[in-house]
């Protein structure tokens, strides 16, 4: 998690420094760069097989299992997404990156459920590294001091009811009466709406309010485009472990199995009667238990 920060810190000065359109980066010299995705994807490969302690090693730019050098026994195998968000890059909105964590030599066949950490660095007006580990309580912030320092600022352990949503994928309501309904009910019950279209900053937002829903529903003509292994999985991770609860409409993501590395999941996270109204509203019931009945959108 160490060597992780400090490729982190690098992408964020590049994030900060390279000047980028849509698909390519230049420097201040106008010499044309690698575009800050790769970048930050070969900073981080550096940095894992550097820290001695990763086997194997993938990402959404590179899905084929890289040997880092590092033990099965005691190591570990880590699952990233480099720079998500890339198409917003160029528009200076907030990209972040994400990564799970995995005991031994395995990122297939595994279940979200079975990372002992996961995290995302976070680009924005200021630096954030948010991560949570499997035996300790919470999903903890820290900020990116002038001196380079990491310092923790926040720990969340529960996330509440708050009425503010974040609809990914929203063009799958044309074809998914559900989905429709769904956000119908947002819209009719004044919730605030809060969507940058990066994920992280969107998922980011219910560990630092503490309330909220992000939802990114499928439809025949809007496929899920979400991956679970180098996104939905790390990101559901840090979201129960913020005391939230995350579906793919039926089950937590945490419980799916991961069988190819390019696995493909609809997702909502947020607060527990959120998911309940999500599952409800997209399946006609939910496997959780409200303390008052919460209701289905009608
Ligand atoms: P992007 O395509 O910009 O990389 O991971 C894919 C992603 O962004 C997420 O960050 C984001 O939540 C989602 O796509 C946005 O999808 P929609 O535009 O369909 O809402």
């Amino acid at each position: 998690m160490t060597c992780m920060g400090e490729s982190l810190r690098t992408i964020a000065f590049k994030v900060r420094t390279a000047s980028c359109g849509g698909t390519a980066c230049v420097n201040s010299f106008g010499d044309e760069q690698l575009a800050v995705d790769l970048l930050a994807n070969k900073l981080l490969f550096e940095a894992l097989q550097y820290s001695h302690s990763c086997k194997y090693a993938c990402s959404e730019e590179v899905p084929e299992l890289q040997d880092m050098g590092g033990p099965v026994e005691g190591g570990f195998s880590v699952a990233f997404d480099p720079l998500d968000g890339s198409s917003i890059v160029d528009t200076n909105f907030t990209v972040g990156t994400i990564f799970g964590v995995w005991p031994g030599d395995k990122l297939t066949g595994v279940t979200g459920a079975q990372q002992v950490a996961s995290a995302m660095g976070i680009f924005g007006p200021r630096t954030t590294y948010v991560l949570a580990l499997k035996d300790v309580p919470g999903t903890h912030e820290f900020l990116l001091l002038d001196e380079g320092k990491w310092q923790h600022v926040k720990d969340t352990t529960s996330i509440g009811e708050g009425k503010m949503f974040s609809p990914g994928n929203l063009r799958a309501t044309s074809d998914n009466p559900e989905y429709a309904k769904l956000i119908d009910y947002y819209v009719r019950e004044k919730y605030t709406l809060r969507y940058t279209g990066g994920m992280v900053p969107d998922v980011n937002q219910i560990i630092v309010k503490e309330k909220g829903i992000f939802t990114n529903v499928a439809s025949p003509s809007a496929k899920a485009k979400l991956r679970l292994l180098f996104e939905v999985a790390p990101l559901g991770f840090l979201i129960e472990k913020a005391g939230g609860y995350s579906s793919d409409g039926k089950q937590s993501v945490l419980d799916k199995v991961i069988n190819n590395l390019d696995d493909r999941t609809q997702v909502a996270y947020g607060s527990k009667n959120e998911i309940i109204r999500f599952e409800e509203t997209l399946y006609g019931s939910s496997r959780l238990k409200a303390a008052q009945p919460v209701g289905a959108a009608a």
